[in-house]
């Protein structure tokens, strides 16, 4: 490990402990996607080494909109752990500035060792369900260049998940309303299709991202797809993450 991916990796741990928000690393040193990954592997060594443990992962910048505002042209992912998961509240007092946005989550029911296609990855998933995803970005306002958010393991901070529904096939997942709702109200609205153009294109995504460096998903590892919509700041509220036919996924925040 360089000095500097630790240093990096240690800062934005810091950062994220101590709620407080650091300077982005392009604001002084050039990483590049790579640098950027092994610096998001030093994080979870950090993370790891404090008892959590990886559960699955995430996909980032699913979106069109959000490709286009970064300047790129896939998705990022990032890991999910056992810590970042919720059970139905969340409270302000965790992040600086959270957001949340909703998604659809997969359930790797066989070892998916990728690359693979779409349909394969997929069918190798044993349960979909419904999922908010809370984002809380370590740099100032929100701001970063893509290896900044790559290295601050793509904003995660927490998630919750809906009832897992058996994986229901390729083409019963295209068109699905997806909304985030607010105490009861539609707040974003998009659809399946928004992520990746499918959400089990993104998985194949993950797949490929992760045989890159070596890595598979093993079986019962959660993958976060990507969101349908843009995320929203978060506010004491209820919020739920409804995908048209699956149960939703919910949780309580308070102040
Ligand atoms: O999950 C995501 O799409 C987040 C990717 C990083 C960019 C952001 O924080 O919006
Ligand atoms: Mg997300």
């Amino acid at each position: 490990m360089s000095d500097r991916r630790g240093a990096l990796a240690l800062s934005l741990e810091r950062a994220r402990k101590g709620l407080e928000t650091v300077a982005q690393p392009s604001s002084s040193v050039s990483l590049g996607v790579e640098e950027a990954y092994e610096v998001q592997r030093e994080l979870l060594k950090l993370r790891t080494a404090d008892g959590e443990k990886v559960v699955g992962y995430k996909m980032g910048l699913t979106s069109k909109a959000k490709m286009r505002q970064m300047g790129v042209d896939s998705p990022i992912m990032g890991f999910l752990t056992d810590g970042m998961r919720l059970d139905g509240s969340f409270s302000l007092g965790r992040a600086v500035q959270p957001r949340i946005e909703p998604e659809i989550a997969f359930l790797v029911g066989r070892e998916i060792a990728g690359p693979l296609p779409p349909r394969e990855a997929l069918s190798r998933c044993s349960a979909v369900c419904a999922a908010l995803e809370i984002l809380d970005s370590r740099y100032r306002d929100f701001k970063f260049k893509l290896e900044d958010v790559i290295a601050d393991n793509g904003s995660g901070c927490a998630f919750a998940l809906g009832p897992w529904t058996k994986n229901p096939g390729f083409e019963a997942l295209q068109g699905l309303a997806v909304t985030l709702k607010v105490d009861g109200l539609a707040a974003q609205q998009g659809l399946s299709d928004d992520i990746y153009g499918h959400p089990a294109q993104s998985l194949s995504a993950l797949s490929a991202l992760l045989a890159r460096r070596g890595l598979a998903l093993p079986e019962g590892c959660v993958v976060l797809a990507g969101a349908a919509t843009q995320a929203i700041s978060l506010r004491p509220g209820l919020y739920e993450g409804c995908v048209a036919g699956f149960a939703p996924a919910s949780v309580s925040v308070s102040a």
